[in-house]
């Protein structure tokens, strides 16, 4: 049975530490956790919050008496999709953590191409002992990253540090400490100049299949790298996958590295796992730490409790 100081928790990932960390999650509040069979059938309705990663449809006419949502990542198009989502704040998840480690899988990234990375590799399998010739350094190289929110903007800064030349794009135009910004009105513009382009976009009606053959043929062709690379840690519904294959065989682009898909988990029979000019990771960049993410929530749960505004609160006039 819920009652008002109940909190959901439907997140479809990782049961062993959910369950783990739900032992000390939420002192003094009830839990329902609906992975745990248990609990599955308990009335939910009159709990006040809900933490969700995909969530079945059924939840929200179930838990009625919701006052805020909470998504357990940083993205929510696995909330905004779901049917019959009621109009409450829907709350993303910021952490420091998650945001390091992104600009980690980035910057792994980008160094790995700029350092001849796949060659080495294949030069290793072979036995063979060949310095490549050429060493671009980063500031050689320009990386153009596409959404500059709570992760780009941070990508975009340590890429710096490692020394890249670093230009963004975003919806509305950002200022950024030694970064040149672009907005929608430009991005011809960006493209043009972009060797390294990273997208950390979220997942929108307007980003949508944004990653294409079209957009790949305006990067920059004539950089040191000898051709333009294509990062996405942001959806895979922003790719459209058989360009990303067609343009990785006829050189269009160089080589990409490829956290998620648009259909996860990639089917076997995907082409793209044969490709020797991609590096894929299975939607690894940046997990939500649980534990982080029940921190998070509590926090904000407090400011409610202390008459103060949530914060991360989505705009559902946009999307994200
Ligand atoms: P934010 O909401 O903080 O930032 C989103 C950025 O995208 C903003 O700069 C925004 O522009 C820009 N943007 C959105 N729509 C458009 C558009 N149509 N045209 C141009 N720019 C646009 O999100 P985060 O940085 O926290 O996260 C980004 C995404 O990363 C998440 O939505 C999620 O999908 C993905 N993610 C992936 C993970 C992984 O492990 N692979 C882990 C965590 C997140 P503006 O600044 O003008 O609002
Ligand atoms: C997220 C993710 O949105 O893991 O946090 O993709």
């Amino acid at each position: 049975m819920s009652d008002q100081n109940s909190i959901i928790v439907d997140l479809k990932f990782g049961r062993d530490d959910v369950a783990k960390a739900l032992k000390t999650a939420f002192p003094g509040r009830s839990v329902i956790d609906l992975g745990d069979p248990t609990q599955k059938d308990i009335d939910l309705s009159q709990a006040s919050y809900a933490v969700v990663w995909k969530p079945d449809p059924s939840l929200f006419s179930r838990a009625a008496s919701l006052k805020a949502i909470f998504s357990g990542g940083a993205g929510v198009d696995h909330v905004l999709s779901v049917p019959g989502l009621p109009n409450l704040p829907v709350v993303r998840f910021v952490d420091r953590s998650l945001t390091d480690r992104m600009s980690e899988w980035v910057v792994w990234q980008c160094l790995h191409h700029l350092r001849h990375g796949f060659a080495y590799a294949r030069q290793q399998r072979a036995k063979t002992w060949n310095e490549i010739g050429g060493q671009p350094e980063a500031r050689d190289v320009t990386v153009g990253v596409m959404g500059l929110g709570v992760l780009g903007s941070d990508a975009a800064q340590k890429l710096k540090t490692m020394g890249f030349n670093v230009i963004g794009w975003s919806r509305r135009k950002k200022e950024i400490a030694g970064v040149e910004t672009f907005d929608v009105a430009t991005l011809d513009d960006f493209l043009a100049r972009t060797d390294i382009l990273v997208g950390l976009l979220p997942l929108t009606a307007e980003t949508h299949g944004l990653f294409d053959r079209a957009l790949f043929s305006k990067l920059r062709r004539d950089g040191v790298l000898g051709g333009p690379i294509f990062l996405n840690a942001g959806r895979g519904g922003s790719q459209v996958e058989v360009d990303i294959i067609d343009c990785l065989r006829d050189g269009t682009l160089k080589a990409a590295s490829l956290d998620i898909f648009e259909r996860e988990p990639l089917s076997t029979e995907s082409p793209l796992w044969q490709m020797d000019n991609l590096v894929i990771t299975p939607h690894a960049a940046a997990a939500s730490d649980v534990r982080a993410l029940f921190r998070h929530v509590e926090e904000q749960i407090q400011r409610v409790e202390a008459g103060q505004p949530l914060q991360h609160v989505v705009d559902r006039s946009v999307g994200y």
